[in-house]
């Protein structure tokens, strides 16, 4: 006869520990004179994501595979997804009344409207457009910014065109096996993960540390004759090309050959590295001149999770969260990871290591 200790190990733990929601209003209370407006804006924001996750899972039953018929600023064809994500976002923002400007990469322009909202929204409503129809992981990708003065000017595109390191809060969501939402607002990066079963997120992994140095590459490896020498260069070098690697390297403890990893969605190949370590780059390419990703609203959300986590953020020469943006869809080539393995990419890039 079974005893009470064989109760099968399959199910689930109880749910419970600390929501998304009490997180964020945690740090309000730890914040002096904070008036509750972010708290209010993260929430927004986390119901709108709640709202696309519960379509992304239901995409092949409700007729939204496939695309629109139109093409976005950007000139690619949009996806019924990507629409709905996009109009979930804008709604839920618009009527939250926290923004005075919104943008995404769905978008031609900024939307500036409100001239109390003391907040700038800026997102990529469903990264990874070209793995949505193969059910391959996709994402959302947000970053906040605060209006420099919102009693004193109307909203204006200035507001959002600020370098990233003026971030407030910034995050992505990973629709993968599991619905994962990576946050930061400054105080280290956490992840919640969604129990669909009652639609709240929880403390999954507080204060997510990105691994000093990884032991996998993430690159479109099939850019490579589109690449200048210096990227080749470094790719060898990971590959183990023993020729490309100087004694000094070696001395340092890098185990080439890497491992090669490409999902070909930013937000699955970020969180991979930011978990595990190692390194994603999308380069510019000769055909990519400023590289694929844009700044606002791919590469600042991404370089400000990864500086929190102890990582690094670059274009190859300089810190992503330094650049000055001069337009709303501005690309950049970029690339994260630990520490180490983007200090190592900049070395190539400026000489010294070839
Ligand atoms: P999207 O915003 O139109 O989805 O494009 C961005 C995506 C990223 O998720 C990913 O890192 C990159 O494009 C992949 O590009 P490629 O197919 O050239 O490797
Ligand atoms: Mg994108």
């Amino acid at each position: 006869m079974a005893e009470h200790s064989s109760i099968p190990s399959f199910l689930p733990p109880p749910v419970g520990g600390t929501t998304l929601r009490e997180h964020v209003l945690h740090g309000m209370h730890a914040a002096p004179g904070a008036t509750g407006e972010f708290t209010s804006l993260l929430n927004h924001i986390s119901l709108a994501i709640r709202i696309i996750n519960s379509r992304v899972r239901s995409a092949g039953l409700a007729d939204l595979l496939g695309y629109t018929g139109e093409t976005n600023v950007q000139g690619e064809a949009v996806q019924k997804l990507d629409a709905f994500s996009n109009d979930v976002l804008l709604n839920v923002l618009q009527r939250s009344g926290h923004c005075g400007v919104i943008a995404s990469e769905e978008l031609d322009e900024a939307i500036l409207e409100n001239n109390h909202g003391k907040y700038v929204a800026l997102f990529d409503p469903l990264d990874g457009s070209s793995n949505i129809d193969t059910n391959v992981g996709i994402g959302t990708i947000f970053a906040v910014l605060r209006r420099s003065d919102p009693k004193l000017s109307p909203p204006a595109l200035a507001d959002a065109l600020r370098p990233g390191r003026e971030i407030v809060a910034a995050g992505y969501v990973l629709y993968g096996p599991s619905t994962v939402f990576v946050l930061s607002t400054g105080q280290g990066v956490h992840s919640f993960t969604l129990d669909p079963s009652i639609g709240e997120f929880f403390l999954s992994q507080p204060d997510i540390q990105c691994p000093p140095r990884g032991s996998c590459y993430s690159v479109n490896e099939g850019n490579y004759s589109r690449w200048t020498p210096e990227i080749q260069s470094w790719v060898r070098w990971l590959k183990g090309d023993a020729k490309d690697v100087p004694p000094a390297a070696e001395a340092a403890g890098f185990k080439t050959p890497y491992g090669a990893r490409y999902v070909g969605s930013l937000v699955a190949d970020a969180h991979r590295t930011l978990m595990k370590g190692g390194i994603f780059a999308y380069p510019a390419d000769a055909k990519s001149k400023n590289g694929k990703l844009r700044l606002l609203y791919e590469a600042n959300p991404m370089a400000y999770l990864f500086e929190q986590a102890g990582g690094g953020a670059t274009n190859g020469t300089e810190r992503i969260l330094d650049i000055m943006p001069a337009e709303l869809h501005q690309r950049t080539p970029l690339v994260i990871g630990s520490k180490d393995d983007v200090a190592a990419f900049r070395q190539f890039m400026v000489g010294e290591r070839r």
